[in-house]
């Protein structure tokens, strides 16, 4: 049986970061489609990203993107995100929109490339000073698109030489959390394609170094609630980048896509220890809403995360390990599927009016009229980095 109060509690205590791209216009490499007032700074991002904390009590970090969200004072930015009730999450360098990175940013065969790509992760540590995050998030577009185009080998020598200079600043209370992925912009080798090599990388640089898994860059099939069970064993999770996917790298809405491999994932997560603050498990949101409204697509997703984690928590453990040690299969399974299979919506619901919230954040934000005063406010919304 299942602690209903502690569940509860954990639910109340669980964090949410989102993307303050996710915020901004967005599109495929065919149409971007703009929206009506969408920001048109990193301030009006905090205050959209306030809004979804504000309907959830789940989402007080926003993540930032550099230079996207490049301002002159990031202390001021940071500053002006505590007086909306939010705190700046990881800091997300970009050495990848530039002519010089076209073969690559830190695994680039010219070390004057390599240079200015260092400096930007140092100038990203810099910002983190600045604003109060603890979190370097590093995901690397390098990577060759043919065979014998540059040395495998070699560009693997240059990622750990960047890597660790970039370690070696580190202050004490802040990690790098290294992303993987498994294919594009390069489409032949990329230079960090997957966990074992994002791991590898880690484990060299020491303590401080985890790895981020991004639940949309996979191979179709890949098992990767067995991903998040090993690297939370190793002491080696530094959280995720939810979004669903359905092809590719697709940045839907998390949990939309697949709401069983969400809870599959939150199932590792709860069972090795991984909702607790101290394993430091971020549990981010990395999407872009092309089609949708954008805030109360955050705000679906936010609840998505929660009702895996819901889910996952009303795993009856005693029941599954009993079944789990008697080889009885199929009772082990259906521990699984009847906590999968329960409504959670009524218990987060009791858990937000518990805390002050409305029942139903959609509607919250709804009743707000957010939406239709920054229509009229906001002139000339800003694209979120990128168009594919
Ligand atoms: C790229 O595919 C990665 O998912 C990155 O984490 C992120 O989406 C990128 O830095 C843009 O936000
Ligand atoms: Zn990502
Ligand atoms: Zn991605």
């Amino acid at each position: 049986m299942t602690d209903r109060s502690a569940v509860q509690d954990a639910l109340r205590a669980q964090r949410i970061e989102t993307p303050s791209w996710g915020y901004g216009n967005s599109g495929t490499r065919f149409k971007v489609f703009a929206q009506p007032g969408v920001p048109r700074d990193p301030y009006e991002k905090l205050a959209d990203a306030a809004q979804v904390h504000a309907a959830t009590g789940a989402a007080p970090k926003v993540s930032l993107h550099i230079p996207w969200d490049a301002v002159e004072d990031y202390a001021a930015l940071a500053a002006h995100a505590r007086g909306l009730g939010l705190e700046i999450g990881a800091i997300n360098a970009n050495v990848f929109q530039d002519d010089d990175y076209k073969l690559g940013s830190v695994t680039n065969p010219d070390p004057r490339v390599r240079r200015k790509a260092v400096d930007h992760l140092l100038e990203c540590v810099d910002i983190m000073d600045a604003t109060g995050s603890t979190d370097l998030k590093l995901w690397f577009s390098d990577g060759t698109n043919y065979p014998g185009q540059d040395d495998t080998s070699a560009r693997q020598d240059r990622l750990a030489d960047a890597l660790a200079e970039v370690y070696q600043r580190l202050g004490d209370d802040q990690r790098i959390l290294l992303e993987y992925k498994l294919f594009e912009p390069a489409f032949y080798t990329m230079d960090v394609p997957d966990w074992g090599t994002a791991y590898a990388h880690c484990l060299r640089l020491g303590p401080k170094a985890t790895v981020v898994v991004d639940t949309g860059h996979h191979a179709p099939g890949t098992n990767i609630e067995f991903i998040v069970a090993f690297l939370l064993r190793e002491g080696k999770l530094g959280g995720f980048d939810f979004n669903s996917r359905f092809y590719a790298d697709d940045d839907l809405m998390a949990g939309a896509a697949d709401p069983f491999q969400l809870f599959r994932i939150m199932h590792e997560v709860v069972k090795n220890g991984g909702l607790a603050p101290e394993t430091g498990v971020a549990f981010m949101l990395d999407q872009c809403h092309n089609i949708e409204a954008k805030i109360p697509a955050v705000i679906r997703s936010v609840m998505n995360v929660q009702e895996a984690t819901a889910k996952a928590l009303l795993v009856d453990t005693g029941a599954l390990t009993a079944a789990q040690d008697a080889g009885d299969v199929l009772a082990a399974n259906e521990v699984l599927m009847d906590a999968y299979n329960t409504d959670v919506r009524p218990l987060l619901a009791e858990v937000r009016a518990g805390a002050g919230l409305d029942p139903n954040p959609l509607a919250a934000y709804r009743a707000t009229g957010w939406a239709e005063q920054t229509a009229a406010e906001r002139v000339g919304g800003h694209q979120a980095g990128w168009g594919a």
